[in-house]
């Protein structure tokens, strides 16, 4: 009948907003930037614009398969090439909101999936499973999480995405900065969300907000990342569309 409730699940993005950062022996990602061009002045009396600079992963973004090594030959796998049919598709949210007040290093564990399940029936084919942790109402210094081992912030193990994988999920969505916990270069492989989604050509999206306003199951997601060439990522505007209900 046309009616939804539609749910923004992106951030703003803003030069102030944190992006990830690696351990100083790998490169770093850039921070979103604005430069103003004019602003209705003798620069250009009647308009104003601005040059950005950003890195593909700044903000709420999409991952490629290209992103990570176990994806580098995934066909079709650039975020130009992935067939436009990939950005519209049903969404699940597994609430892990207690457990990560609880536990910054809460992990998503297969138990967790199948008791899921158990209360919403199976993971559907080809849906986005979005883990719902809260942590995007962090604000500052504890959205990273940032301690002298490295940042901590909560995500999956790897039998949980093996599991999700089994399922034939389209791709896996977080709060945090990334698809893996904050602490993830730990696990074997090391960033398990990144090496088996990637490897297994499924997508992934990251820093996304109001998780808490979706059901667990009945939502389409609208994820279309920009057209970039061999693009391994890029921030963009997450949409939830939630059918027969009102805003
Ligand atoms: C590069 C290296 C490691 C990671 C990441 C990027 C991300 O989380 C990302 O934004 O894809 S873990
Ligand atoms: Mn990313």
């Amino acid at each position: 009948d046309g009616q939804a409730r539609i749910v923004d699940l992106t951030h703003t993005l803003d030069p102030d907003f944190p992006v990830i950062i690696l351990p100083p022996e790998f490169g770093q990602c850039a921070r979103f930037r604005m430069e103003e061009v004019s602003a209705y002045d003798h620069r250009g009396p009647a308009w104003k614009w601005h040059n950005l600079t950003l890195n593909e992963h700044t903000g709420t973004h999409f991952d490629a398969p290209i992103h990570w090594v176990s994806g580098k030959d995934v066909p079709n796998g650039a975020v130009d090439a992935i067939p436009p049919e990939m950005f519209v598709g049903p969404v699940v949210v597994i609430d892990c909101s207690e457990g990560a007040a609880q536990d910054a290093d809460f992990e998503l564990t297969p138990d967790i999936i199948l008791a899921w399940e158990d209360a919403h029936g199976r993971i559907p084919a080809d849906a986005w499973v979005l883990m719902r942790t809260d942590w995007s109402k962090r604000r500052g210094t504890d959205y990273l999480n940032m301690h002298n081992d490295g940042p901590h912030s909560p995500g999956p193990v790897p039998a949980a995405i093996e599991l999700l994988l089994e399922r034939g999920i389209r791709g896996f969505g977080t709060e945090t900065v990334g698809t893996d916990a904050g602490q993830g270069a730990h696990y074997t492989p090391p960033y398990p969300a990144h090496y088996l989604l990637h490897g297994a050509g499924k997508y992934g999206l990251q820093c996304l907000c109001n998780l808490d306003q979706l059901p667990p199951t009945g939502a389409m997601l609208i994820a279309p990342p920009l057209k970039i060439k061999g693009g391994t990522g890029s921030p963009l505007r997450v949409l939830a569309l939630i059918p027969g209900e009102t805003t």
